[in-house]
């Protein structure tokens, strides 16, 4: 399931003082002994491919860790055993009286470990502090986790309409910058998340009624992984995305474009928040049910409610359904919709109702109808502009919709 991957090599490490550099040239040196690549064959076999600033300073530390306990492992279970063979009772050999205190030994074995001890603290202790205090010129980026989906505004007020296919579902695409500092601000909607980066070895909890932040510094163009880790809901592990780290200029040139939705149509804009919104983490489009009802044949369908209530799928009512959940609950499911109120715009608002509307016979003729009535109005407004869709009435969010 990882994605391409690339190969140039790591920047130059950042260690602090000069005997750190040498205890961490001897640990990089056991990392990638007999490899010319920057991560070694046990780096390889244990971590990811790293892709940020502050990730292989991490693996050296742990390697670092990792050979002195291999070592002294190896060194004192092999005494132990040669001694306990060695020294073992014998028929007809008296047993000998064994020294009660050395102060030299004591000293050595206490001494070692310690200074030991000290080095792992305080090399780990500053890679910490690397990995954890944002620098002041990091760009924002706004990152909303809710079940089961996350949601990255960049700073121009776009979000990512591009969509990859990972394991078995379709999944949003995040293009972030190469070299330089970009800080995610995050918070929850609902339950903790947790926004996990392998190839950047850094986790950091998402809560509700908080921001946390997650900075990276990414080095190396390619596709890596994004995880939510929270494990403790089943569908935490579908929260998967893909990050595409890229050099400035494409990074801008995508970051251009996330504004200009007018780029799709309003069924293919419609199909697209299905997936990039993580509608799709509960809603099928196959007439398959999963935490929410399907979409299929929906639309002007008469539909049952918990409080018994019999309402039509019309327009308004997938508005409603959309902007507040809450106010009828579909027999059979349970209230577990976030609100989107607030983070659709009119016309994304408009093609999401108008992509349910083509799951059902019944709409056809009203979809083709709309996505022709739109492709005038956003032609007009892309001659109007010259910039497409540049602060045109349909940037607006959604009026609210009060609930019932
Ligand atoms: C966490 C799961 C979840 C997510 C994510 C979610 N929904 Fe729902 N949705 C539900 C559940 C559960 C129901 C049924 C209960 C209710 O009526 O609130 C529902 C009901 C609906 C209905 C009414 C369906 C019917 O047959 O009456 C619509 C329309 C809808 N959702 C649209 C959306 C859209 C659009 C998105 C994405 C922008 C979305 N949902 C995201 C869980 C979810
Ligand atoms: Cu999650």
């Amino acid at each position: 399931m990882v994605t391409r991957m690339a190969t140039t090599p790591n920047p130059t490490r950042n260690l602090p003082g000069a005997p750190a550099r040498l205890l961490g040239a001897a640990a990089a040196a056991l990392a990638s002994s007999g490899a010319c690549a920057d991560q070694g064959p046990v780096s390889r076999l244990l971590f990811p491919k790293s892709a940020a600033t502050y990730a292989s300073d991490n693996d050296d530390v742990m390697l670092f860790v990792f050979w002195v306990s291999l070592f002294f492992f190896v060194l004192l279970m092999g005494l132990m055993a040669y001694w306990a063979v060695r020294y073992r009772r014998r028929p007809g050999v008296p047993q000998q009286r064994s020294p009660s205190h050395s102060l030299a030994l004591e000293l050595l074995w206490s001494g070692i470990p310690l200074i030991l001890c000290c080095v792992m603290f305080w090399w780990g202790f500053k890679i910490y502090m690397h990995m954890h205090v944002t620098p002041a010129k990091a760009e924002v980026v706004n990152v909303t986790a809710k079940k089961w989906a996350w949601t990255w505004e960049y700073g121009n007020g776009g979000s990512s309409t591009e969509t990859v296919r990972l394991a078995d579902k379709e999944s949003p695409v995040y293009v972030v910058p190469q070299g330089r500092p970009i800080k995610l601000l995050m918070h929850s909607q609902d339950v903790i998340h947790s926004l996990y980066i392998p190839a950047f070895r850094k986790k950091i909890d998402v809560m509700p009624n908080r921001y946390t932040t997650y900075w990276f510094n990414a080095t190396e163009p390619g596709d890596y992984n994004l995880f939510c880790a929270e494990y403790c809901g089943d569908q935490h592990s579908q929260m998967m995305a893909l990050i595409q780290v890229k050099p400035e200029a494409e990074y801008q040139a995508w970051l251009a474009e996330l504004v200009n939705t007018d780029r799709f149509s309003l069924l293919d804009l419609g199909k697209k928040l299905y997936i990039t919104k993580g509608c799709n983490a509960c809603h099928s489009v196959d007439g398959s049910a999963g935490t929410g009802p399907s979409w299929k044949g929906i639309y002007m369908k008469e539909h049952e409610m918990t409080d018994g209530a019999r309402l039509t799928a019309d327009e308004n009512y997938i508005r409603e359904s959309i902007l507040v959940p809450a106010a009828h609950i579909v027999k059979g499911f349970a209230n577990q919709m976030p609100s989107f109120q607030g983070q659709l715009k009119d016309r994304e608002l408009g093609a999401l109702i108008t992509y349910i509307k083509s799951l059902s016979d019944n709409g056809k003729d009203e979809v083709d109808r709309a996505v022709k009535q739109d492709d005038a109005e956003r032609e007009e407004r892309m001659k109007s502009k010259g910039k497409p869709n540049a602060a045109a009435p349909q940037d607006a969010p959604a009026a609210p919709v009060a609930a019932r």
